[in-house]
């Protein structure tokens, strides 16, 4: 009836229809079995039923008995968990005296139809934001998450989940189908338990970024080499606007574009080492669809994806394709202007005052100061763990631990339609040819680009807008040609500045 196997190292009985009797016989056996692999054994909901047992806890809803007066029953040597779905509930739980939280529902799950509410990363991480600064007893609660966990996801939710900026981690998964709906049941668990101690696929090692403006020159020079001899394929999924534009552009840098919006195709598209960018500029709800399968695939091979939430908060059809798309998997960059990044701001799960309903797709007047940027760019990159680029008249790119400002560009890329999807699929391309400091190659990728745009706006043939960009693409191409012939005097013209010290703005609430 149980196989203990490996990695499960708590198992909960959980049985909404048997009768009492019956329910005691099978806790017993199970317990018999929990005893020999010296797991401990929770029977949901039903106290009565553990005390008769002895077995070591129970697990309460929010409809069962609570947890003081559960606690009166069974006394402190025994485990109490509460499923929770809200900072009240985990508040409530946790002065009651809950040893641990399951907290959910993550995801739609088929195991359990009568859940209160999908919560999502976003929701879970709001309530361990609460956790970690309510005090001592709620620091140490022990929490898992639940609903819809599986092997296609448990490594980026606990990634996600465990990010350091938040002060308290998940400390694991609870799943049922994902282990007793396998056909192999031992080897369902243990690979799950593979995966929850192993990091993602997209992850890389953070590096020690740069001591100072010259070997960030050595590195940008370099990383603009690595697109030219790798070549790596630049696999866009975007708007119907752009896709010739982005195509010439993955050209003039060096790498091998394929504008590829058929989901069932990204599989074998993502072994093949490049990049990809998601463009929710023209996304339909089959688009979302397809994202949603390439989103899986590079995710599980490692390429890196970039999000450009085009008109994130413009339409409640847009804040809600970025919920979807955020939910589907993780993104190494985030590229946006001020409203798009204050609408993945609010999709992460932060609270802010409503400064960012945004009214189209061009970014309008600036909303913020410098400073207040880079604080929201390195808070929800932090919070994702991944890259966040909030693009402008400067840009401000952060990682979560360092954050740049570039100065460079034109004020003909903003009167360009796609100037910020190609920008997009540059980066994407930098990333996937130095997978090993994502964040350097974003940073060169932005400045190829926009050191390219000033030197075409001044070119003889440009004479507005329409002259530019054929201009611009010659740039892009003449930017690599000279670095590859090793000449460099066009990084004299980059203008980067790094943030030592981001003040806390407090824009961004946490719960
Ligand atoms: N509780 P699966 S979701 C038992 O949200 C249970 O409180 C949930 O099953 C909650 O791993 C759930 O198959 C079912 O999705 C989880």
């Amino acid at each position: 009836m149980l196989t203990i196997v490996t990695g499960v190292t708590v198992v909960q009985f959980r049985d909404k229809v048997s009768d009492t009797g019956r329910l005691i016989t099978i806790a017993r056996a199970l317990h018999e079995k929990c005893k020999q692999h010296k797991v401990p054994l929770i029977i949901n909901d039903r106290v009565d039923v553990a005390l008769a047992v002895g077995c070591e806890g129970v697990h309460l809803g929010q409809d069962d008995m609570n947890v003081s007066a559960a606690r009166r029953l069974l006394g402190s040597g025994k485990i109490i968990g509460a499923t929770v779905s809200s900072v009240d509930e985990a508040r409530i739980a946790v002065e009651q005296g809950a040893d641990y939280l399951g907290i959910g529902t993550l995801y739609a799950t088929a195991t359990k139809k009568n859940t209160k509410d999908i919560i999502g990363v976003n929701g879970i991480r709001r309530i361990l934001s609460y956790l970690a600064t309510a005090g001592e007893p709620f620091k140490r609660v022990k929490t898992v998450c639940i609903g819809g966990v599986n092997r296609s996801n448990i490594q980026r939710v606990l990634y996600q989940l465990q990010s350091p900026s938040m002060g308290k981690a998940m400390d694991g998964v609870a799943v049922v189908s994902a282990i007793v709906g396998a056909h192999d049941v031992r080897s369902a668990a243990a690979d799950l338990k593979r995966l929850a101690s192993s990091p993602p696929p997209f992850v890389s090692q953070p590096q020690n970024l740069i001591q100072d403006s010259q070997e960030m020159k050595e590195r940008i020079f370099e990383a603009v080499k690595a697109v030219h001899e790798q070549s790596p394929l630049s696999h866009n999924m975007t708007n119907l606007v752009v896709q010739n534009f982005a195509a010439s552009v993955a050209l003039a840098i060096g790498a091998s574009p394929i504008m590829s919006n058929n989901g069932d195709e990204a599989a074998d598209l993502a072994k093949l080492g490049g990049g990809l960018v998601i463009n929710m500029g023209t996304a339909s709800p089959e688009a979302l669809g397809n994202y949603r399968k390439a989103i899986a695939v590079y995710n599980a091979a490692g390429g890196p994806i970039v999000l450009d939430p085009v008109g994130a908060g413009a339409t409640s059809a847009r804040k809600e394709a970025l919920s979807f798309l955020m939910a589907s998997g993780y993104f190494d960059l985030i590229k946006g202007n001020e409203r798009e990044i204050m609408a993945v701001a609010r999709t992460s799960g932060f609270i802010l005052e409503d400064v960012s309903q945004q009214r189209g797709v061009d970014s309008g007047d600036s909303l913020f100061s410098l400073s207040q940027k880079a604080y929201i760019v390195s808070r929800i990159a932090a919070r994702e763990r991944n890259i966040v680029l909030m693009t402008g008249a400067t840009d401000v790119i952060s990682d979560g631990h360092h954050t740049f400002a570039i100065s460079n560009g034109h004020r003909y890329l903003g009167i360009v339609t796609g100037s910020g999807c190609t920008l997009g699929t540059t980066v994407s391309a930098y990333m996937a040819a130095s997978p090993e400091n994502k964040l350097l190659a974003a940073l060169a990728g932005t400045l190829h680009y926009e050191v390219a745009a000033e030197r075409a706006a001044i070119s003889d043939s440009v004479r507005g807008p329409g002259t530019f960009i054929p201009a611009f693409i010659d740039e892009l191409y003449h930017l690599r040609m000279d670095t590859m012939a090793n000449k460099s005097s066009w990084l004299e013209a980059l203008k980067v500045d790094v943030f030592e010290n981001i003040p806390d703005e407090g824009l961004l609430k946490d719960w």
